[in-house]
Order: C-alpha cells, then sequence, then structure tokens
C-alpha cells in the first residue's frame, strides 16, 4: 500500500463539491462570463498563435516513455487511383483520405480530470472504478464540451533565467512562477489561464535522441504553499510545453507526480501539456506583452482520458 501521496497532501487544500459532486471540469468555473470578457480585452493587436506542437513529425514527436509516438497512414491518394483500387467520381473529381492510430495524450492535449488519482479516489471524490474501461466520470468530454476561453499569462521560465532552455532536472515553484512574473512586468490575476514555458520542446527539436536518453524534463516541483498558492491565484488551468506540466524526478520530494495529485484530482486543474509555446515566446520577448485571450478545446471523444487540442492565443 502506498502512503506517500497521501500523507504528503494530508491537510492540502481540495475543491470537491464545490461546483457540486456532479462536476467534471473542476476550476474552469472560473472562467465565467466576466472571465471570458476579460481574456478577450487583452486582445490589441490582431496576432495569432497556435500552440499544438507539430505530430507525426519524421524525426520524433516527444512522449512519455510508455506511449508511442502517432502512426499516420494514407488509405487513399493518387496511387490508389493508379492501381485502379479507387475509382474517380463522375466528372473525375478523386480525393485522398489517412487513418491515425495514436495515444490520445501523445501530443498537446488536454487531460481530462480523473486521468491521475491516489488512494482509489479520483477528481470530486469519485471511486477510480469509474476509470474502466471508459471514463464514467472525470473523462475529457465535459472540459471538450465546455470550451476553455479565458486571459492567459505566460510565464518564459527558460527566459527568465537567461537560459534558451531549462535543463533537465530543473525545477522551479510558484515562488519563481512569481518572480518570473515581476520580471516581464505581467500581473498575474486570480483566473488567468497559466502558460509555462521549459523551453523543452526547442530542446527537444534540436536534440530528440540527447532528450529521449535522459528524459527527467525540468518543471514545476511540490513545495510547501504550492497548492495553496494555485488555489487563491484560482487557476482553471495549466499548461507547459513538457510531457508532465511537472518536473518527473525531484528527489526532494517522496512521491512521483504530487502536482497530478495536489493540483488536478484534489483542486480541480486542468492540465494541458506538451503545447508549443517557442512562438509565442518569441513574440512576448518583443512586444512585451505577456497577456492574451486564449482558446482551447479539445476533442469530443466519448470515455477519453484525454484528448488532442491544437490551442489558440490572441494578442
Ligand atoms: C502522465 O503524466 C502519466 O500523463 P500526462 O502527461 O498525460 O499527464
Amino acid at each position: 500500500m502506498h502512503a506517500e501521496l497521501k500523507n504528503l497532501l494530508a491537510g492540502s487544500p481540495t475543491n470537491w463539491a464545490r461546483w457540486g459532486e456532479a462536476d467534471e471540469v473542476g476550476c474552469l468555473n472560473y472562467l465565467d462570463q466576466n472571465a471570458i470578457l476579460r481574456g478577450i480585452r487583452t486582445v490589441q493587436q490582431g496576432k495569432v498563435f497556435t500552440l499544438q506542437a507539430t505530430m507525426c513529425d519524421p524525426n520524433g514527436d516527444p512522449m512519455w516513455p510508455a506511449r508511442q509516438q502517432p502512426q499516420r497512414a494514407n488509405v487513399q491518394d493518387k496511387s490508389t487511383y493508379r492501381d485502379g483500387v479507387s475509382r474517380p467520381f463522375q466528372g473525375g473529381l478523386e480525393y485522398a483520405d489517412d487513418t491515425i492510430s495514436m495515444y490520445l495524450q501523445g501530443t498537446t492535449h488536454y487531460d481530462g480530470l480523473g486521468h491521475a488519482w491516489y488512494d482509489d479516489t479520483t477528481w470530486n471524490g469519485h471511486h477510480a472504478d469509474t476509470t474502466i474501461g471508459s471514463m464514467t466520470h472525470g473523462g475529457v468530454l465535459p472540459i471538450a464540451e465546455r470550451g476553455v476561453v479565458g486571459r492567459g499569462v505566460l510565464l518564459d521560465m527558460a527566459r527568465h533565467r537567461g537560459k534558451t532552455w531549462l535543463d533537465a532536472d530543473e525545477t522551479f515553484d510558484h515562488e519563481d512562477l512569481t518572480a518570473c512574473a515581476q520580471q516581464q512586468g505581467v500581473a498575474l490575476e486570480p483566473g488567468d489561464i497559466l502558460l509555462i514555458r521549459t523551453g523543452s520542446m526547442a530542446r527537444y527539436r534540436h536534440d530528440p535522441k540527447a532528450y529521449a536518453d535522459k528524459l527527467n524534463e525540468p518543471g514545476l516541483t511540490y513545495r510547501p504553499g504550492i497548492v495553496e498558492w494555485f488555489d487563491t491565484m484560482q487557476v482553471p488551468n495549466l499548461i507547459t510545453d513538457t510531457i508532465a506540466n511537472e518536473v518527473l524526478d525531484d528527489p526532494a520530494v517522496p512521491a512521483k507526480l504530487p502536482l497530478h495529485a495536489a493540483l488536478m484530482r484534489n483542486l480541480g486543474v486542468v492540465f494541458t501539456e506538451l503545447a508549443w509555446l517557442e512562438d509565442l515566446a518569441y513574440d512576448c520577448a518583443l512586444d512585451g506583452q505577456y497577456s492574451f485571450c486564449y482558446i482551447a478545446a479539445p476533442l469530443k471523444i466519448v470515455g477519453a482520458t484525454g484528448a488532442p487540442a491544437n490551442p489558440v492565443a490572441i494578442k
């Protein structure tokens, strides 16, 4: 019986039952009509950034070790017409089709709130049996149906530390995030959608093999006060350019992935991982505008634990 997480997080805040026992979108409830309009009012320049990482890259896609790269294949194209397998429509129109086989967390994605749990209990106090076969609670569909719109703030931790990308194993906490925001000259406000750049995606594209050989990405780490900080800041959605949104191994913490437990399972903060933040971060450094309207929705897949998304930031 593993009790480390339970012990570590004893007395840590939770939002269970705050929005009703059936709730499946957690802190997205903070994104009410006022919060949505606050996000839209940040738009000043008409610049658009898409935040999904390209997938099916011939050089590989960054991947949790237990997952495999998405496999895309043409099932119909000019060759199948040449071979006589496909026939043009009356009038001559032909078309190409393809399929994909993938882990739903195998690219930029949203996780449902029931995606990770401990003590046999998922978000909002539901039994972990709700994950068996198909998510009957805490899947990604309610998030997909609601959509995510609000004021996004990018905290560029790599730039804050004067680096192209943070080192493997490098950690930061809520106090570092506050210092980064101050240095960038952006005021973090309750209800802001939080995007954190570590530069990991750029590091992966620079050298995929070296990245995968020593897979311990940099990231947010568990420290006393961090859960309370997320709670006070009413963070609806945490988005990073790493596989797990938190450092994979911190010898100072007695359990792996404690923020999945404390933030996703207990507080109901929605997680988005593997985002492409390079172009947005470059532009923020140029114009000094680190806040924007953030808009995203994962795919509407019934019963899924998570789903791909291509979020959009508009300045
Ligand atoms: C794990 O961390 C296991 O999954 P995800 O990266 O989707 O949260």
